[in-house]
């Protein structure tokens, strides 16, 4: 048998796609772009794009797999090698990990063990499909980390940073994706904070609204009537309970889980789905106006899940255009569905 391409719970995007994910725009600045490497080195430098679009070109076709299940097979890049930059920065022995900092309003960053960077070919890319990378798509200098989460691959590069302690990422930081990021071990979530035993109680008040729980367990529960306005419930596991009425309005349910849930009547108004998982679940005279569905599944499309039948019906409110940021297979079967409800 063939080696998989995908990786465990992604999803493949239309060829001629790709999903803006994260900050859409860099920092507005009037001066040049410029990159500079500095921290735990012997002879920090900062290079204009001139500079580096002077230096010794290395192309590198890379598989993009995103924590939100969407996945782009063998782009092919070009740019510089950070290791390239690296040698020439003379790295301090202490040096062990590496930042990325990009001109953006937050100062966005992430991290990689340092050896590891180098080990994965780390690019400092400048193009894709043999063009400048667009604003868009992170240009005009990107970090490109092949066999990481996308959220690895900084976009707007201003800074390489050498560090002797990790200084943790923004999306590590504050949604707690996993600091190692390979998609091959799935690898998208720190643990959750919470114990079963803890959640079980706080789930019984109904009233989760606003809260921070990643990762959350609620799996097989009666949470009919669950007040979940506004909370952050990335990684939620929601399988196979009862959520009927239940209000999820502007909560983040970034890859939450709710398969086989009962969801009749629920509200999902400008929630965050992307990546989340629907299949099977009964979403009769549900609301999802305005949620945004980047690679949200609808529907078990492998055998090994099962053919659990998610049930739809003309009542539920959603908006069609949203159905774009679906991936091929799931925007098939669900408008496949929908045209089946409203004959
Ligand atoms: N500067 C910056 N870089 C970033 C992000 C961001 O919000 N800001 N988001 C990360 C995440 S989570 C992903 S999946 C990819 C998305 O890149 P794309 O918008 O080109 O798809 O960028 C990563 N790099
Ligand atoms: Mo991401």
């Amino acid at each position: 048998m063939a080696a998989p391409q995908l990786p465990p719970g992604q999803q493949l995007a239309a060829v001629d796609k790709w999903p803006v994910v994260g900050e859409r725009l860099p920092r507005h600045d009037n001066r040049p772009w410029s990159v500079r490497i500095s921290g735990a080195v012997a002879r920090p430098f900062e290079l204009s794009l001139a500079d580096l679009a002077a230096r010794p070109r290395v192309r590198q076709t890379v598989d993009i797999h995103c924590v939100t299940r969407w996945s782009k097979l063998g782009v092919p890049f070009s740019g510089v090698l950070l290791a390239d930059l690296v040698a020439q920065a003379r790295p301090d022995s202490s040096a062990r990990f590496v930042s990325f900092i990009a001109r953006s309003e937050r100062a966005h960053s992430t991290s990689l063990v340092l050896r590891e960077a180098l080990e994965l070919g780390a690019l400092v890319a400048l193009e894709v499909n043999g063009a400048a990378l667009e604003t868009r798509q992170g240009g005009p200098v990107r970090m490109i980390v092949g066999g990481r989460y996308f959220y690895k691959s900084l976009k707007w590069l201003e800074r390489v940073e050498l560090t002797t302690e990790d200084q943790l990422g923004y999306w590590e930081r504050t949604a707690g994706y996993h600091n190692v990021a390979d998609p091959w071990r799935e690898q998208r979530y720190m643990a959750g904070a919470m114990s079963r035993a803890e959640a079980r109680s706080l789930l019984e008040s109904r009233d989760i609204a606003g809260r921070n729980l990643l990762s959350l367990e609620a799996q097989g529960r009666d949470l009919a009537g669950l007040n979940a306005a506004g909370a952050l419930l990335r990684d939620a596991d929601f399988r196979r309970s009862s959520l009927r009425g239940a209000c999820f309005d502007r909560a983040n349910l970034t890859n939450a889980h709710f398969e086989g849930a009962d969801l009749r009547d629920a509200s999902f108004r400008d929630a965050d789905l992307d990546g989340a998982n629907l299949a099977g679940a009964d979403l009769r005279g549900a609301c999802l106006l305005g949620a945004s569905f980047c690679a949200t599944s609808f529907f078990a499309t492998s055998d090994a899940e099962g053919r659990e039948d998610t049930v739809l019906d003309e009542h539920m409110q959603l908006d069609v255009v949203a159905l774009e940021g679906l991936m091929p297979a799931q925007h098939a079967c669900v408008v496949a569905a929908l045209a089946q409800v409203r004959r």
